[in-house]
This record gives structure tokens, C-alpha cells and sequence, in this order.
């Protein structure tokens, strides 16, 4: 592994061909940024990541790129730094990835979710006017926040966010208009739906269904609770959204698109697709925990990605039952079962 400390007196140096793309992934170790990661390796980039420091490895998602990568100790909390690594590695690109993420938790840690998920885009965005402003800039703004509005949702589509998560994201996801019209730096907001993994953290509702069931059916477990299944959402998988990033940074000016497949499904409808892969009657184990639904619940979000196609040539292509195969068969895979 590569990490390398940034020290703004001393300089810092990189050893790399002059001619390479650079990228700043933050959130690299995050189920997005480590596809991204790949991605870009695969176009020729160099590639920083942004690390934070854990009692913890929290490398598994990049560990097999993780020779390939530069990686830099450091946290949308803190300024300096990214001053710094800004002004060291002047990126031609910067992908901002990292967030508080978790919807739910985000009403346990409001105060905290928006100075990570919109002060920290506010310091990245500094850090970028004052030292590289050449630089173009990606947002992972999401889907979360529509709301309450009704589907399907566009670039176009009133925002009324329902959770702290969502009003943080939308306050990142104006900022960056702001610094795009107001200093003309490129910024572009990918508003990003539900996309899902094999590396999907295990708090999230695809992969605590996946691991859950599997759980119930190894004789693991004898339940696996769940709080609003009525609930829908369009889901996608990340592997193929992070091509949409990429490509919205190659055009000639700055804009926002949505990413999103066009269908939606409800959380019942994930339980009965992984109880068909694995064969089990989900009924005889699903259970609901009142503590589990949401002070305020986004119910339904779906994405109208019609920009994405037409201006980026842009669509998603795995469909639902693709995907929970993708994440059932690696979960098993993964168990040796
Ligand atoms: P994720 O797996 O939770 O990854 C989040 C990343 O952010 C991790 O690398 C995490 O690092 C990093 N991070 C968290 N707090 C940080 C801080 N204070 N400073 C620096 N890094 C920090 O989320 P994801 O699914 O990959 O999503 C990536 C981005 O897309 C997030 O901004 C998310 O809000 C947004 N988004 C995701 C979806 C989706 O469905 N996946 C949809 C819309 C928008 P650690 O490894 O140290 O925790
Ligand atoms: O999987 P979720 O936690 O994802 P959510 O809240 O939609 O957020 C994800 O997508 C956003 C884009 O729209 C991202 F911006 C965000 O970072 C994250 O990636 O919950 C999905 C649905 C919700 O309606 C929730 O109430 O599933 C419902 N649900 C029902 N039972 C549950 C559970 N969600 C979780 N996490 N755990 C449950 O037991």
C-alpha cells in the first residue's frame, strides 16, 4: 500500500509520468469510490485516494488496487489537508465520495451528517477555488434529496428532502452550483438512486436482506427484522453507475444528471427475488421492528434518466434480478456454501 503523507512546507512529489490523468477519489475505501478506483485505473489514470485513519483496517474493498493507488490520510472535517493535498497533486479530476451515508443514522447524528456530507463539500470546493481551480469536480448527490415529491424524478423535479442525510446533500448539491456560476469551476452533480453490490455496507436494506436470509437459511438465525417494506426505490448497480461520473467530467461544460435505472421495486419485492434465488419461504422468518422505520420515510423514488442517455449516451443495464443475483451468488460465494 501507498500512503503518503502530505506535508505542504516540505513539498511534496509524485513519482509519475507527467502525461497521466490525475484523479482525487475521497471515500475511495466506500463501496462507490473502490469501483471508481478501478475504473479509472483502467483508463490510465493515477489515482489518490482519501483515507481516514481506523482503529480497523478499512481497506477491504480496495485491497486488491491498493498497490496501484496513492493513498492520503485524511477527513472532510478537516480543511487543511485537503488544502494541501489539492495544491501537492493539482488533480485534473476530483470525485467526492465520501459522506456520512447511512439515512437512518443520520437522524441519530444529524450534526454530525451535515458537516461531513455538506460542510466537508464546502471545504473540498475552498480547498479546490484556492489552490487548483482548473480542476473539474464530481458530487455524489442523491436521490434522497426528492423526498416526498412523487416519481419519477428528473433533473427538473422540486427537492423536498425528508432526513437530515437529505437536507445535507442538497446543500452540498446547490454549493457546488454556487462555486460552478459564481467562480466557474466544473462542477457536476451525478444525482445518483439507489445503487447496490456485492460491497454494499451491511446496515443498507439490499445486503442486510441478502446476508439475512442466507443467515435464516444456514440455520443461523431464526429471524431477520425489518422496518417499512412497502417502501420503493430504483436500484441499480454501482459497478456500472461509475462510467456515468467519468463521463459527465469529459464534457465540455458542467451540468447535473441523474443517474438511475427507470424501475423501482419495493422492499418486498427484494425479500421474495432472494428468497427465490436461495429457495426459502421469507415469510416464515421476516419480522418487522417498529424501531426500524424512519422518523419521516421516503417512499417512493424513481429515476428518469432520460438526460443521462441522451448527453452522455449513459444508461444502466443490469436489471433487478441481475443484481440480486449479482449480491446473492457473492454472499455465498464468499461463505463457501
Ligand atoms: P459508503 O460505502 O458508505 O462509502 C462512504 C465513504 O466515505 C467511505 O469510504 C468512508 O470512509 C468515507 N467517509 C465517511 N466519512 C468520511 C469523512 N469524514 N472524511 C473522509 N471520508 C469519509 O457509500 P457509497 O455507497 O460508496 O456512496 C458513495 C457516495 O455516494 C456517498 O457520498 C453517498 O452519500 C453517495 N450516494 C450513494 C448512493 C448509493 O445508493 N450507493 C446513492 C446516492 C448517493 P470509511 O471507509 O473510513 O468509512
Ligand atoms: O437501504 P436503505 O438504508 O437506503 P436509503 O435510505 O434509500 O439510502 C441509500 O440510498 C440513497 C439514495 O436514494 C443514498 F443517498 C444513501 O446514501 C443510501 O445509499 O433503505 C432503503 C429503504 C428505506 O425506505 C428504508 O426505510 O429500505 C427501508 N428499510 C426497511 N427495513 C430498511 C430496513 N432500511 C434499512 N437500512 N434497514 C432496514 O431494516
Amino acid at each position: 500500500m501507498v500512503v503518503k503523507e502530505v506535508n505542504f512546507s516540505a513539498g511534496f512529489s509524485i513519482e509519475s509520468t507527467l502525461r497521466k490523468r490525475v484523479a482525487l477519489i475521497t471515500g475511495v475505501t466506500g463501496q462507490v469510490g473502490s469501483f471508481l478506483a478501478e475504473f479509472l485505473l483502467g483508463k490510465g489514470y493515477e489515482i489518490h485516494g482519501l483515507i481516514r485513519r481506523g482503529a480497523l483496517d478499512n481497506t477491504k474493498n480496495i485491497a486488491a488496487i491498493k498497490d496501484k493507488i496513492f493513498l492520503h490520510y485524511g477527513d472532510l472535517q478537516n480543511s487543511n489537508p485537503l488544502c494541501n493535498l489539492l495544491y501537492e497533486i493539482q488533480p485534473d479530476e476530483v470525485y467526492n465520495l465520501a459522506a456520512q451515508s447511512d439515512v437512518r443514522i443520520s437522524f441519530d447524528i444529524p450534526e454530525y451528517t451535515f458537516d461531513i456530507t455538506a460542510c466537508g463539500v464546502i471545504r473540498l470546493l475552498e480547498a479546490i477555488r484556492k489552490f487548483s481551480p482548473g480542476t473539474k469536480v464530481f458530487q455524489a448527490s442523491s436521490s434522497e434529496m426528492y423526498g416526498d415529491y412523487p416519481p419519477p424524478q428528473s433533473e427538473s423535479t422540486p427537492m423536498r428532502p425528508q432526513s437530515p442525510y437529505g437536507v445535507a446533500k442538497y446543500a452540498a448539491y446547490r454549493i457546488m452550483q454556487i462555486y460552478r456560476e459564481g467562480y466557474g469551476i466544473f462542477c457536476c452533480n451525478g444525482i445518483l438512486f439507489n445503487n447496490e453490490s456485492e460491497r454494499r455496507g451491511d446496515n443498507f436494506v439490499t445486503q442486510k436482506i441478502v446476508k439475512g436470509l442466507l443467515d435464516c437459511k444456514m440455520g443461523l438465525k431464526k429471524n431477520l427484522y425489518l422496518g417499512n417494506l412497502n417502501a420503493k426505490r430504483d436500484w441499480g448497480y454501482t459497478k456500472e453507475y461509475v462510467s456515468s461520473m467519468w463521463l459527465m467530467l469529459q464534457k465540455d461544460s458542467p451540468d447535473d444528471y441523474v443517474i438511475g435505472t427507470g424501475y423501482a421495486h419495493s422492499i418486498t419485492d427484494f425479500l421474495k427475488e432472494v428468497a427465490t434465488c436461495i429457495t426459502i419461504n421469507w415469510e416464515n422468518y421476516v419480522r418487522i421492528d417498529q424501531d426500524l422505520y424512519r422518523p419521516n420515510e421516503v417512499n417512493y423514488l424513481l429515476a428518469d434518466p432520460r438526460k443521462a442517455k441522451a448527453r452522455l449516451g449513459w444508461e444502466a443495464k443490469t436489471s433487478f434480478q441481475e443484481l440480486v443475483k449479482i449480491m446473492v451468488d457473492s454472499e455465498i460465494n464468499r461463505r463457501g456454501v
